[in-house]
């Protein structure tokens, strides 16, 4: 009997420590639209069944989005008005049972303009609250800044800060407690997004993700006029984008072993000083090389972007394999519209501005001017993010060809020297470069990677990420995995077994 009884005893205690630590809603979903918030109407609340749920066409979205097996949720929206010109969209989605207590927003891409709802989907069916918003305008482009300073400050920080603010007390509301932990994850302007919470904001998060951050803003998006001169101005220098694949297979044919390894990956591209010149056409033209002009703006798409009366770098050049993606700049007929907006409506307020008129000089430091460090996250001083006991995960694709990886190692280091050297930051901020993966994602190299659950391990059980195990897949059939290393480690082949396993490589310095 007195086994039996404390065996029960047992049983009890074993279920109440398994309980989630807040599984449901103190109110009613529908009963959030009578909250009082500053400079907040809540615009909807809606209790959303467990299953399949789609969203209508609307807005800059042109088709219906559909999202399946996602958990019985909330779903709040709002609009928040921290301005007289603001009209900030966003949205909260509330697990209606078994909420992990935590909260993730979601960052935005280009010039954002719409809720990000396939990664706030992502984020509920991992248990998180999440949110998101629409940084203060519709659509991806930079027109509504036109006559609307108010409107790019909510584009540039506001918007995130505000939707943070704001998506706290009303998870407070709903749940009976604030999240007990807070994460941002986000890639490209997202990154950009993540960068500017830890600077600006460093109580917002615990834990920021910032991939292949979009920043310094007004320099990258000078860059891309940079690749559009070299490559758009002069049609003589064209690169046919049928040439690309040729380009790239020279590249790797003459830069794969670098590594020790040939696996049609470059672990470090910038290791690899590929002269586009061994293409040179011996005379005329051909699909299989390049003429001078051809050859010329290859190369200035793979150097550093730089200011031409002082010859200082103002951002960094694409790398080494990131040549089948050039199309992004260097397709043409126009350079890439996130550049061309932002000079037409924020620095010349001239829609009718044309790009091929564009000063390296004195029209950069003209836009650096007016930006005013309101979109750049340059401020390598963390203190009050790394006090707070932040986490900062960063992660960039080798092969990026639209924001040039480059910046991020630029940024990483920026911070490390400020902060006392990398091995004192490495308790707090880590960089992970990630060999032929693309923009935030895709290419050549392992890019499937858990970068949630590494910053949860850092935040919540203080185990900083060693490596994390990306994946890369064919039709949906995992052929590679592979570590991914710290900066400035390496992954390094062990030297036996199979070159597409994790398990025969090992994270060394470089
Ligand atoms: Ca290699």
């Amino acid at each position: 009997m007195k086994v039996l009884s404390s065996i029960g005893i047992c049983a009890v205690l074993l279920a109440v420590a398994s309980l989630p630590r807040v599984a449901a809603a103190e109110r009613a979903c529908e009963s959030l639209t009578q909250l009082t918030l500053p400079n907040t109407t809540i615009t909807l609340a809606e209790a959303v069944p467990a299953g399949d749920f789609s969203l209508p066409a609307s807005g800059a979205e042109a088709t219906a989005q559909r999202f399946r097996n996602l958990p019985a949720f909330c779903r709040v929206a709002a609009t928040l008005r921290p301005s007289r010109d603001s009209d900030i969209k966003m949205e909260l989605w509330l697990p209606a049972t078994g909420w992990n207590g935590k909260f993730q927003a979601v960052g935005n891409g280009g010039w954002a303009g719409v809720i990000s709802y396939a990664a706030m989907s992502g984020a509920l069916r991992r248990g998180y609250a999440t949110s998101s918003t629409d940084t203060g305008h519709t659509g991806n482009n930079g027109e509504f800044t036109y006559g609307h300073p108010e409107k790019y400050v909510d584009f540039a920080y506001r918007s995130e800060h505000e939707m943070t603010l704001k998506a706290k007390l009303i998870i407070d509301a709903f749940y009976g407690n604030g999240p007990r932990i807070s994460y941002w994850n986000g890639c490209s302007t997202g990154g950009r997004q993540a960068l500017k919470e830890a600077q600006r904001f460093p109580n917002d998060y615990d834990g920021i993700i910032a991939g292949a951050s979009a920043n310094p803003r007004v320099h990258l998006e000078t860059e891309a006029l940079w690749v559009a001169h070299a490559v758009l101005k002069d049609p003589a220098s064209y690169i046919p984008p049928s040439k690309y694949p040729m380009i790239h297979k020279a590249v790797i044919e003459a830069c794969d072993a670098i590594d020790g390894l040939k696996d049609g990956l470059i672990n470090d591209p910038t290791q690899c000083h590929f002269n586009p010149k061994v293409l040179q056409c011996k005379d005329g033209d051909g699909p299989e090389c390049l003429t001078a002009p051809q050859v010329e703006a290859a190369g200035k798409i793979l150097s550093p972007a730089i200011n031409p009366r002082t010859g200082a770098q103002f951002f960094p050049g694409l790398e080494p394999g990131s040549e089948l993606g050039w199309g992004a700049k260097a397709q043409g007929p126009e350079p890439l519209s996130y550049a061309t907006d932002f000079y037409k409506y924020v620095v010349f307020k001239n829609p009718n501005w044309d790009w091929r008129t564009f000063n390296f000089d004195s029209d950069l430091a003209l836009a650096d001017k007016i930006d005013n460090g309101m979109t750049n996250a340059t401020d390598p001083n963390l203190k009050a993010f790394m006090s707070h006991g932040g986490k900062l995960l960063m992660y960039h694709g080798w092969a990026d060809p639209q924001v040039a990886p480059m910046a991020s190692v630029n940024y990483y280091k920026s911070v490390a020297d400020r902060m006392g050297g990398a091995e004192k930051t490495a308790d707090w901020i880590r960089l992970f470069m990630v060999p032929g993966m693309g923009h935030c994602r895709g290419g050549e190299g392992p890019n499937t990677f858990d970068v949630v659950g590494a910053i949860e391990q850092w935040v919540e059980a203080k185990k900083a990420p060693v490596q994390m195990i990306a994946s890369h897949s064919t039709n949906g059939n995992i052929d590679r995995t592979r570590p991914l290393c710290p900066y400035p480690q390496v992954a390094r082949y062990k030297g036996s077994g199979s070159i597409d396993d994790a398990a025969n490589f090992v994270c060394t310095a470089p």
